[in-house]
């Protein structure tokens, strides 16, 4: 009995004292603490290497060190060694004991591996797409985030901010459009490559909220690209924002539709980012993939079939976002896609009276149009006999 007790007690402090130094250690190498419930499976496992490298590195460098004192030649005369021919134990001795350190990298990493590829049944699924260089999302109901823009970095790139519920399981679903990009959430120790004409998928448990989280409305995330894609790939990311799940529940049903008290203006602007726009085309009037939208309104362009002198105006717009294939600008690739079935015309025209709002040559008065609400827009439509 009370050598049970003894011993227990003394295990006790020593186990604790060492998990206490474990986090400590962790702590030096993770610069936030893994906010899912995977992360600490792949943070143990960093450290289990990362200890076998400073023990192996110690043990190797003594010896090299030990080896130089003992056998040096100084002196002594030139009486060499004949060179070991074998020496079975020591053979076994290397090829075992490595062995045995190394099996439980592969059995956990593993298992990790496979535990992060197979997600439970009931996980929420949100649809992930990965293009140069943007990330757009989509919800099991259709809905795409329709949050404010937001500025991670200090250029003017806005990245979307999406949201996933906390203490449900989330399955992403990821594709990219063009090149080869990878979905990394270094708060949950997770990457997954994102991969043309492929579906990859990842999943992941977000930490409950804390009573801190819960009072500032969530908890934020950065998402990164982790594949390196091209000029912007620095400025590809994405905000996590994990909500409780009546609120994510609200929030994707309210984001199937525009808020009817927003104008065109401020739905254009999120249209912007939402479909992905942002990843081509800038606002801030620098040459990206696409042309710049500022100053695009009322501007003439030219096209590789011929066509020149053509004005920027309304109908413009909507003819060259739908049917964007129709005809290419001169000095750009062809890669933006067609439009047409893929915005709404509520959509449509709050892109127009955006790209509108973005010139100099547009009046303040021009812009009175773009104040309408989604819901004086809906009424309109509804009474001209057409559906938004
Ligand atoms: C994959 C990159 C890409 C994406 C995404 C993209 N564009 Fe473009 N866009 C281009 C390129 C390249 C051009 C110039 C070549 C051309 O005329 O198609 C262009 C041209 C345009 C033009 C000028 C068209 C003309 O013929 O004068 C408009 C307007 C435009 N884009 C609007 C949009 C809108 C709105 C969206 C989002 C709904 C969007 N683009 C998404 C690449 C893109
Ligand atoms: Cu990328």
């Amino acid at each position: 009995m009370m050598h049970d007790a003894l011993s227990s007690s003394a295990f006790g402090s020593l186990s604790l004292g060492l998990a206490g130094f474990h986090e400590w250690t962790k702590s030096l190498f993770f610069f936030s603490t893994g906010a899912s419930s995977q992360a600490t499976h792949t943070e143990n496992l960093f450290m289990y290497i990362m200890w076998i490298n400073i023990v192996s590195f110690v043990a190797l460098m003594g010896l090299i060190f030990y080896f130089i004192a003992k056998y040096h030649r100084g002196k002594q005369s030139e009486n060499y060694q004949v060179s070991v021919q074998h020496n079975t134990p020591l053979e076994l001795a290397w090829s075992i004991i490595p062995l045995i350190i190394m099996v439980p990298i592969f059995y956990y990493g593993f298992t990790g591996y496979l535990d992060k590829l197979s997600a439970p049944a009931d996980a929420e699924e949100i649809m992930v797409s990965g293009q140069k260089w943007n990330w757009t999302f989509s919800y099991r109901n259709g809905a795409q985030p329709r949050g404010d823009q937001v500025m991670l970095t200090k250029s003017n790139y806005p990245v979307p901010q999406f949201i996933v519920p906390a203490g449900r399981p989330v399955k992403l679903i990821m594709s990219s459009k063009d090149v080869i990009h990878a979905f990394y959430i270094p708060d949950f120790r997770t990457k997954m490559d994102v991969i043309p004409n492929r579906y990859t998928s990842m999943w992941f448990f977000p930490q409950p909220l804390s009573e801190q989280d819960k009072s500032k409305g969530g908890r934020l995330h950065t998402v990164f690209c982790a594949e390196y894609c091209g000029d912007y790939h620095s400025e590809m990311a994405a905000q996590m924002k994990v909500v409780s799940i009546p609120e994510f529940e609200a929030t994707i049903k309210q984001w199937t539709d525009y808020n009817p008290v927003d104008d065109l203006l401020k739905v254009g602007s999120m249209v912007y980012t939402a479909k992905g726009c942002n990843s081509c085309h800038s606002i801030s009037g620098d040459k990206n993939t696409g042309p710049t939208w500022k100053n695009m309104f009322g501007d003439t362009h030219e096209y590789t079939n011929g066509e020149s002198g053509k004005l920027v105006d309304e109908n413009w717009l909507r003819e060259n976002i739908l049917y964007s294939q129709k005809r290419i600008m001169k000095g750009y690739p062809t890669s933006m896609p067609n439009y047409v079935g893929q915005l709404t015309p509520l959509e449509v025209d709050a892109l127009i009276w955006y790209i509108k709002s973005l010139s100099d040559k547009t009046k303040p008065a021009d812009l009175e149009g773009g104040k309408k609400t989604v819901k004086q827009y809906k009424e309109e439509a509804k009474s001209k006999g057409s559906s938004n």
